[in-house]
């Protein structure tokens, strides 16, 4: 087999753990790609559009991560299967960046700091995570694993799906139908969202609005460790200044990195993170892809196949 790494940034990462465990396999980087006509396998990331469709013989195009929006944005993508991956310890990872901001905002760390940095001594009145509600916008793989963390916790746990669920000890909503009732029991809004035309802008204004304003915390909390673009940033800053929301931990932007002169950098109640919440660690990328190599090539099939005209 020959695979090659074709990302827009810097390749050797999974060249390296790729050749770690497949030492004598055929491995090679864009752009020295040699004969296009010899590429079987791609595992990509941001991909520079129309360069996938010159490797003529492709079978299979791999995703470095969970999302495969970086993929499908390419108008010249061929027509072969494409794997996202779905590992155990990307979603660890995603349970604990879930769980951390969570008990985060629920418990006022943003506010904590604030009064720390001013040698201030002032307890607020806070709920026990059972009196916390939690919605999950997003109920697959990552946020599933999430919810389940956080109803070990003691959260009151629901999740927002496509299709409805059944899953221990949280609630499922589905569909625009489950949507308000689903926004409207979220003290805190988790979003673990695909990016595709459906979900775009999701998190904007009128969904932040439908948020609970009953519950047992100042108000409500976004977090988004989905896509920058299912958010709306004005939308977010607004929102907090009207009191729509109280506060926001935000991964992932309509631009990345952030650009300096944004003032979610400099909003007191929003916390930054630079798209770090689950990254893929490259050994069990390297591992999951010559897995599923040696699968195809027993004729055992592929999994996490994404369905292309869903989007994810
Ligand atoms: P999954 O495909 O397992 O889950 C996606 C969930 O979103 C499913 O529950 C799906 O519904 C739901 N969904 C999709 N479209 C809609 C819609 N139009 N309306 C309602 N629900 C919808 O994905 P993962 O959990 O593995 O990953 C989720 C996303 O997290 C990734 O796509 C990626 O963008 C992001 N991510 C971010 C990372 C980071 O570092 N910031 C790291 C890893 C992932 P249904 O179950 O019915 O299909
Ligand atoms: C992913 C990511 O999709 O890292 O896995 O964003």
């Amino acid at each position: 087999m020959v695979l090659i790494v074709v990302t827009s940034t810097d390749p050797d990462h999974f060249l390296h753990a790729l050749q770690k465990a497949a030492p004598t396999r055929d491995l090679r980087t864009w752009p020295d790609a040699g004969d296009a006509a010899d590429i079987r396998y791609v595992l990509a990331w941001h991909p520079p559009h129309g360069e996938i469709k010159k490797f003529t013989n492709l079978e299979v195009i791999f995703s470095v991560g969970a999302g495969v929006d970086h993929l499908l944005a390419d108008p010249d993508l061929p027509d072969v299967p494409i794997v996202r991956f779905v590992d155990a310890n990307l979603t660890q990872r995603m349970v604990e960046y879930v769980v951390l901001h969570t008990l985060l905002h629920h418990r006022r760390m943003p506010e904590y700091l604030a009064q720390q940095a001013a040698s201030r001594w002032h307890e607020f009145v806070e709920p026990a995570a059972g009196d916390v509600r939690v919605g999950i916008l997003g109920f697959g793989v990552l946020g599933q694993a999430a919810g389940a963390a956080l109803t070990n916790l003691g959260y009151d746990v629901a999740g927002w799906s496509r299709t409805p669920k059944v899953v221990a000890d949280m609630v499922s909503y589905a569909g625009a139908d489950g949507l308000n009732d689903f926004l409207g029991r979220s003290d805190i809004l988790v979003v673990l969202l695909p990016l595709t035309p459906d979900t775009r802008g999701i998190v904007n204004a009128a969904l932040l609005k439908r948020l609970a304003h009953d519950g047992h915390l100042p108000g409500p909390t976004l977090i988004n460790a989905g896509r920058g673009g299912l958010q709306v940033e004005a939308d977010i800053l607004a929102a907090l200044d009207a009191g729509d929301i109280h506060s926001a931990s935000l991964d992932v932007f309509e631009s990345e990195p952030l650009p300096a002169e944004s003032p979610l950098w400099r909003h007191p109640r929003i916390v930054v993170t630079p798209h770090n919440s689950a990254v893929s660690d490259n050994a069990a990328m390297a591992a999951y892809v010559l897995d599923q190599v040696a699968a195809y090539e027993r004729g055992d099939g592929l999994t996490n196949i994404v369905t292309v005209a869903r989007g994810y």
